[in-house]
């Protein structure tokens, strides 16, 4: 099989410090280092917003960040301003050493649709180009890492299967926000979910 590492959004914003920070999220950069070292392909996802963006809760008004809002495409979570095109936030973390990366996939730059998935919008209907691209180059098992577990990650991985990839999340080179807006938090509903969908689940030792 032709292997693929998706590192998804090891961006400034989501590490400590960060508009968007998620737990201890700077720990997956040195476990995604040395575990890129072992992919002849790696490929790097990149959140990049726009000023405004309709998953941003300033946005509207009246609403906070976690505040769960419904869009034509579906609900949306609301988050803190983050990922701002071309701010430092939405930098890849200085230490992320990633030299062999093939493809930096930008998403969420469309101000009227989110992007958790590096394939797909969540409109479900606009593909980013990552799909053709795994697809051309006849990838056939994507390994998943970064940032956030149960959301880019999931995502991702989930959409990976869709293209009809083996898909593995390696978990301790993932790190999860874990909102509050589902009963159980978003984590362990994420982590249902990829198993449902056929998503394996290993630690990098097993890679
Ligand atoms: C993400 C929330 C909003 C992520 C991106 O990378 O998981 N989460 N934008
Ligand atoms: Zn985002």
């Amino acid at each position: 099989m032709s292997r693929v590492l998706i590192v998804v959004d090891v961006q400034n914003d989501f590490c400590p410090g960060g508009a968007l920070a998620v737990p201890d999220g700077d720990a997956v950069v040195p476990v995604i280092n040395a575990l890129a070292r072992r992919f002849d392909n790696v490929v790097l996802t990149q959140d990049w917003h726009p000023g405004r963006h309709i998953s941003f809760a300033s946005s509207h008004p009246g609403k906070a960040p976690f505040d769960v809002i419904d869009l034509p495409y579906g609900p949306q979570v609301l988050w803190p301003d983050h990922c701002i095109q071309a701010t430092r936030g939405a930098a890849f973390h200085a230490s992320l050493d990633l030299p062999q990366a093939q493809v930096i996939v930008r998403k969420g730059f469309r101000a009227s649709v989110d992007s958790y998935s590096g394939f797909m919008e969540a409109d479900r209907v606009t593909p980013t180009g990552l799909g053709a691209y795994v697809q051309e180059r006849g990838l056939t098992e994507a390994f998943v890492v970064g940032l956030a577990t149960d959301f880019c990650v999931a995502w991702t991985a989930m959409d990976a299967r869709r293209l009809g990839l083996a898909v593995t999340v390696v978990e301790d080179a993932c790190r999860g926000i874990d909102a509050p807006t589902v009963p159980g938090g978003t984590l362990a509903k994420a982590w249902a979910d990829m198993a449902a969908a056929g998503v394996a689940r290993i630690s990098s030792s097993q890679v």
